[in-house]
């Protein structure tokens, strides 16, 4: 296998695939904002093109797969909401600083349980750790002590994204290939 296929998603015409919530680009300016007051120095912040909130990370798929994972995701139900990014973390281990929800909205919850499912159904497996909605701000960072935020962003959720990821010297390259809207 070429390094490029690998990076691309494990070679075997595979993509590196993943569901998230895909913030309009002014959200995205105004959380690379946040980024750059969480994290003043050091670390890897996100540019703004690239910050979401995951969903599902699938992991490389076949064309097969893709297309199942896409008939079953245009059947998902879920309304639309607004999530309230009001809290501040950090993964030490993974050395990532994020902001995400203090409380999860149940539609987001059923969503997430959806596509989970949906996954399986095409045969993928996925984590079996329990969903941290968490929207990444900088990688190798040092952890920000995790707390409220003194403004927090209100996000309006209307729909859902599957994203292809390229990995690149620089940090991660991602392309959103669908949306679906949320419905109930
Ligand atoms: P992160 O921001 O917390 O690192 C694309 O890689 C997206 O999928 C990232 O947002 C990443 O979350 C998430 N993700 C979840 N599990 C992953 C895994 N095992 N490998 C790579 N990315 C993963």
């Amino acid at each position: 296998m070429s390094s490029a296929a690998e990076a691309e998603g494990g070679g075997g015409g595979r993509e590196r695939l993943f569901f998230a919530l895909w913030p309009a680009p002014a959200l995205q300016e105004a959380l690379a904002r946040l980024g750059r007051r969480l994290v003043r120095k050091g670390g890897r912040r996100l540019p703004p093109e690239a910050i979401h909130l995951t969903l599902v990370f699938l992991g490389p798929v076949d064309a097969a797969r893709r297309a199942c994972l896409e008939r079953l995701a245009g059947e998902v139900l879920a309304p639309p909401f607004e999530l309230l990014l009001d809290r501040a973390g950090a993964f030490p281990r993974a050395r990532v600083v994020w902001v995400g929800p203090g409380v999860t909205p149940q539609p987001l919850a059923r969503l997430e349980a959806a596509l989970r499912e949906a996954a399986a159904r095409c045969g993928l497996e996925t984590d079996t750790r329990p969903f941290v909605p968490h929207v990444t701000l900088a990688r190798r960072a040092a952890p920000v002590p995790a707390g409220p935020l003194p403004e927090p962003v209100r996000w309006p959720v209307a729909d859902f994204a599957l994203v292809r990821s390229r990995l690149r010297p620089g940090g991660a390259g991602y392309e959103v290939l669908r949306r679906w809207p949320l419905r109930a």
